[in-house]
């Protein structure tokens, strides 16, 4: 069985990498991701500047499974730390690196892109067009004309393929303006879907208090509550995108949830909250898995069954 997948013309061994913030801040973090046996690694969404992010707690796993709360705040170590660890990458490795940016500003993500363009290297750009935590600066996936004019300025001086991080869509309407929007840019040829699924509020029953410190307890949710959230998205956006990709992400906690992923269109699927409540081993655990699952239903490779989910 092959879990092999190209994504914006590069070869990843296996379909399976960390969601972005998720084992991805620090060079240490990073290198628990070039050990594992995931098929690529993305960095933590930088901003120009160093970032503290928000006071602590700030992510916690929720009761039963369901999945995770989080308000980082985007900490970041600061562009030039992710820039240098690109310029340091062993692009030799069999696992492409993605690197993840997040300005504060249209300003600042101009300032990060030429940076990474002037270096000229091997490695993708993923514009997060989704943090839903920093106070005071909504979600720009949300602003369709924002979003727009955002790839208006960033496609062009980008100019090499790239990819932006979306939050969940939940009306057609706003799959068919985001698709419409993305199919004007050639360069752009991936989407990553889905970020967290914005400000939630997780509450504990016996103290009657919020889970989380930052914007009194409101905060993304991950995991397999947003599941069908991120199934849809990928699906949605499969379709509407038709010489692009789709990186799936969202609700994964097994092999299972990434064969459904791939069912909807996904050329990748990224995880998140399991990633980080199993640490780096559930790279192994899961390829496994949809191993077992591709041998059990007789499918080779990924492309037998991408994007074939049938419809009643
Ligand atoms: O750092 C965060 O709070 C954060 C970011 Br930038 C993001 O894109 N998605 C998320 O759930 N948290």
């Amino acid at each position: 069985v092959d879990l092999s997948t190209k994504v914006a013309g590069l070869s990843l061994p296996n379909l399976l990498f960390n969601a972005s913030g998720v084992c991805c801040q620090t060079e240490a973090d990073l290198k628990l991701m070039i050990e594992s046996e995931s098929g690529s690694l993305i960095t933590k969404s930088a901003t120009y500047e160093y970032r503290e992010g928000n006071p602590s707690p700030r992510y916690l796993p929720l009761p039963s499974g369901l999945g995770s709360i989080n308000s980082m705040g985007l900490p970041n170590e600061g562009y030039e730390y992710y820039l240098n660890f690109a310029k340091n990458y062993d692009y030799s490795s069999k696992k492409p690196l993605f690197i993840s940016l997040s300005g504060l500003s249209l300003a600042d993500n101009v300032k990060m892109c030429e940076a990474f363009v002037a270096a000229d290297l091997p490695c993708v750009l993923e514009v997060n067009f989704s943090c839903p935590n920093v106070p005071g600066k909504p979600q720009l996936g949300y602003d369709m004309e924002a979003m727009e004019n955002a790839l208006n300025v960033l496609a062009p001086l980008i100019k090499k393929p790239f990819g932006v991080k979306l939050p969940p869509y939940f009306d057609i309407a706003h799959f068919d303006t985001a698709a419409a929007i993305f199919n004007k840019f050639d360069n752009l040829v991936y989407v990553t879907c889905i970020n967290s699924v914005g400000n939630g509020l997780a509450i504990d029953f016996e103290t009657e208090s919020a889970l989380i410190k930052p914007k009194d307890g409101f905060g993304g949710l991950g995991g397999l509550m947003v599941l069908n959230t991120a199934l849809a998205n990928v699906n949605a956006f499969y379709r509407r995108l038709p010489t692009k990709q789709v990186i799936g992400v969202g609700g994964v906690t097994s092999g299972k949830e990434v064969f459904l992923h791939v069912l909807a269109g996904a050329s990748a699927v990224q995880i998140g909250t399991t990633l980080k409540e199993e640490g780096p081993t559930v790279f192994a655990r899961i390829n496994k898995e949809l191993t077992d699952i591709m041998i059990a239903k007789g499918y080779k490779s990924l492309d037998e069954f991408r994007g074939k989910v049938k419809t009643l």
